[in-house]
């Protein structure tokens, strides 16, 4: 029996990470994150498609491909957080639950712009400033809602 699959995206520039302002980002690389996150999907017995891009249309190509019948979908989708209305209108067609996940508090950033996630709206959740446990966090629930243990009370 095939295993449902969760997909972990991630957006513009996250391949970096590790490698640049670690006093905000932590010194952790985006492997460390799929590590953490594939040992979180072993555990719920959930296939798992890690990706991180800087190109729009290819993470849409995932959102696509997640539509039909994923068990839930991760994603940091970084800058594109402040622009990507495309990337908006795909996670809208996903019927299973996203949750957006930030390593930084992005309200609490100095740059205003940084704050307020288009993304946010197609959410089911979003998980900030827990640093990259925020994604084990995330896979965390969506196997937590399979296991029918979801709604307002957790
Ligand atoms: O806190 C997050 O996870 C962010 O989504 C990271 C994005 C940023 O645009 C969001 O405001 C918050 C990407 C930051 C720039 O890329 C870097 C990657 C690695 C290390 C430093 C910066």
């Amino acid at each position: 029996m095939t295993q449902p699959t969760l997909f972990v995206l991630n957006g513009p520039n996250l391949d970096l990470l590790g490698q640049r302002e670690p006093d905000i980002y932590g010194h952790q690389t985006l492997a460390d994150v799929e590590v953490s996150c594939r040992a979180e999907a072993d555990a719920a017995g959930l296939a798992l498609r890690f990706h991180q891009t800087n190109a729009e249309h290819e993470m849409i190509g995932w959102l696509h491909e997640a539509r039909v019948g994923a068990a839930g979908i991760v994603i940091n989708p970084a800058a594109f957080s402040y622009a990507g209305y495309p990337i908006l209108d795909a996670l809208k067609m996903c019927d299973c639950p996203i949750v957006e996940v930030h390593i930084s508090n992005i309200h609490r950033r100095d740059e205003a712009w940084r704050k307020d996630s288009l993304m946010t709206a197609a959410a089911t959740g979003i998980i900030s400033g827990l640093g990259i446990h925020g994604y084990a966090l995330a896979v965390r629930h969506i196997a937590h809602l399979r296991a029918g243990r979801g709604g307002a009370e957790l």
